[in-house]
């Protein structure tokens, strides 16, 4: 049941609603963290956490031990709303439920979708630690027939038939590379091409394959679905890949990830990604 169920508009802004008379707060900016990258949430400065479990209407995160939540505060003196915890196609729920922050950050009063995922390299260029800035993408679950954006239109939101061919607005694109090199980390950020599977098995020596040849520089399971609904309703969106696995290209090859070394990896990327996300914060609140 994709399209059986929905949000009414109502049950949307009665979440809003919610969430305004809690935080006190108009957000400019709603940012999504990937698995592993909810310390962005821990550079706020005044912040309010706020549990799934407490909004009226709102799922639960199916990770044990963390309900999920939503993060009010200031980056950089922006407002933001961090969400700690996304809700996955690959764990079941419906494209609706794992759509639906989006629209709430819209009837939030943000402007922009920060969006962040943990991804496999598929471009033998990248390597673990490297922050891949989202320029395109292909959605092969969609391709497939499970676009967010099908069923009856929601017109309080945006038109029928969205383009999406400027999904990765290119300023911020522009701005993200510039802050990057601003930064010094230039040797670990780059532009590409980012591709959603619906999960939750890892791709094929040929589907790796498969992607290298369409174009595809990073794969994951996430976070395609969550740009549509924004640009659908008019957020600006930017999009970063963290690469935390190598994707494996070679039949001969039976490597598996180290999950000590990826966590590292990760690890080791936490403080350039905190910079990185203040400073983009910092340049979407002026412009
Ligand atoms: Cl779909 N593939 C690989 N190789 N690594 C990933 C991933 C997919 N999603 C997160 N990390």
């Amino acid at each position: 049941g994709d399209v059986e169920g929905r949000y009414t508009y109502k049950q949307l802004k009665e979440i809003a609603d919610f969430l305004k008379e809690t935080s006190k707060m108009e957000p400019k900016v709603g940012i999504i963290c990937g698995s592993g990258l909810g310390t962005i949430a821990d550079a706020l400065v005044d912040p309010l956490v706020i549990n799934y479990s407490q909004i009226p209407n709102f799922p639960r995160s199916t990770v044990k031990g963390h309900s999920g939540s939503l993060v009010f505060g200031c980056l950089s003196c922006v407002p933001v709303v961090v969400m700690k915890g996304r809700f996955h196609f690959y764990e079941g729920y419906p494209m609706w439920k794992v759509t639906m922050p989006c629209r709430i950050f819209k009837l939030l009063g943000c402007s922009y979708l920060f969006v962040s995922n943990a991804a496999g390299s598929i471009n033998p260029k990248y390597k673990v630690g490297d922050i891949i800035v989202l320029r395109d993408h292909i959605y092969y679950v969609g391709l497939s027939g499970y676009n967010p954006l099908r069923g009856p239109n929601e017109w309080e939101f945006g038109p029928r038939f969205p383009p999406t061919s400027n999904c990765y607005d290119v300023d911020l694109r522009k701005a993200g590379m510039r802050i990057a090199k601003e930064l010094g980390y230039e040797d670990r950020f780059y532009e590409g091409v980012y591709a959603a599977l619906a999960g939750p098995s890892y791709e094929s020596v040929a589907e790796a394959r498969m992607l290298l040849k369409c174009g595809v520089d990073s794969v994951g399971m996430s976070t395609i679905p969550e740009v549509l609904v924004a640009v659908h309703c008019g957020l600006t969106v930017f999009g970063i890949s963290i690469v935390t696995e190598e994707g494996n290209l070679e039949w001969a090859v039976t490597k598996v990830p180290n999950h000590l070394e990826v966590l590292a990896a990760a690890q080791a990327m936490e403080k350039p990604l905190r910079e990185f996300v203040t400073a983009m914060v910092k340049f979407m609140g002026n412009k």
